[in-house]
């Protein structure tokens, strides 16, 4: 067995436990009054309870662990930004936008329940997740920094900004640094913010916020050159969606750029960025440490 396999094979069995406990937890989020028409119920559990990695709950609870909170008090944190994540693959799904038939394995959330109830399943995901922060996350000073942290990470001058640059990336002169500036708010801004949840979640001191952070930022951009190289080297079996996209839409990527060796080089790279990040926790970040791992090993 290589290296490679056996840090995702210890990742995956530790991990495992962690996401049925996830999965559970939002489960029980998803349980809406009848007030909510029960087809719109359907799309978003649909749409939350697919089988994702889960990366981004892991990254908060792992990082309240870090900084010695409890799973409990940092669980709705990590429930609401799942319900982000997903309503941002739903919409990013949507014949506007990438097209895609299938996600996690499964048909995406307009072709089993139709667009309408696609783009409703996406905005109910949205504002359930700022419900879940605003009522179960103690105390409200807390819960409100925690919304406003997930806001700004989620709006117009992040996600939602760096897709909509994105899908203007093929005009782009092809030029890594505005690559990169398109990933760390198209998908960077989320991971950065799931490691502040975590932190804030567990009354973390400003330095652990700011080594979080750092770890975060690193990991956002590994994250994202990985998901660039799956898309040139897996096939859609294996990750659950469709591949080779974006070669064919002529979108400015890592592995266009860089070259595929490069482009792994960096990769890795910047985990051990992120890992040295996590000094200040003195031992206590080693689930971070091996999260940051798996993120670049990963086949999915
Ligand atoms: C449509 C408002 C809006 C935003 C879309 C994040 C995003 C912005 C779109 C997702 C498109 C995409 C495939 C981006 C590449 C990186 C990424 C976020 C992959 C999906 O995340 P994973 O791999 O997915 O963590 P799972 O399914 O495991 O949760």
């Amino acid at each position: 067995m290589t290296e490679a396999h056996t840090t995702i094979e210890v990742f995956s069995q530790s991990a495992a436990e962690l996401r049925e406990l996830i999965d559970r937890e939002l489960a029980v989020r998803c349980q809406l009054s009848e007030d909510c028409p029960a087809g719109l119920s359907q799309a978003m559990a649909y749409a939350l309870l697919a089988p994702g990695k889960r990366l981004r709950p892991m990254l908060v609870l792992h990082a309240a662990e870090a900084c010695q909170g409890t799973l409990a008090a940092a669980m709705p944190a990590a429930c609401a930004v799942e319900m982000v994540h997903a309503y941002s693959l739903v919409h990013d799904d949507l014949p506007a936008m990438d097209d895609d038939d299938l996600r996690r394995g499964l048909p995406t959330c307009h072709k089993k329940f139709g667009e309408a109830l696609a783009i409703l399943a996406g905005d109910g995901l949205l504002t359930q997740a700022f419900e879940v922060l605003a009522t179960q996350i103690q105390p409200p000073s807390v819960a409100a920094r925690c919304c406003g942290v997930l806001a700004r990470a989620a709006g117009p001058c992040n996600m939602v900004g760096g897709q909509a640059d994105d899908m203007d990336s093929h005009h782009a002169g092809g030029d890594l640094d505005g690559l990169c500036a398109i990933h760390r708010r198209k998908t960077g801004a989320m991971i950065e913010a799931s490691l502040e949840l975590g932190g804030l979640a567990a009354d973390a001191d400003d330095d652990q916020l700011a080594a979080l952070r750092n770890y975060g930022r690193c990991l956002g951009l590994a994250f994202q050159i990985t998901d660039d190289l799956l898309d040139v080297r897996s096939n859609a079996q294996a990750v659950g969606k469709r591949t080779g996209k974006d070669a064919q839409r002529g979108k400015l990527t890592f592995p266009g750029l860089l070259g595929i060796e490069q482009s792994d080089q960096r990769a890795r790279q910047l985990v051990a960025e992120a890992c040295t990040a996590l000094a200040p926790f003195n031992g206590r970040a080693e689930r971070l440490e091996a999260l940051a791992r798996y993120v670049v090993e990963r086949n999915r």
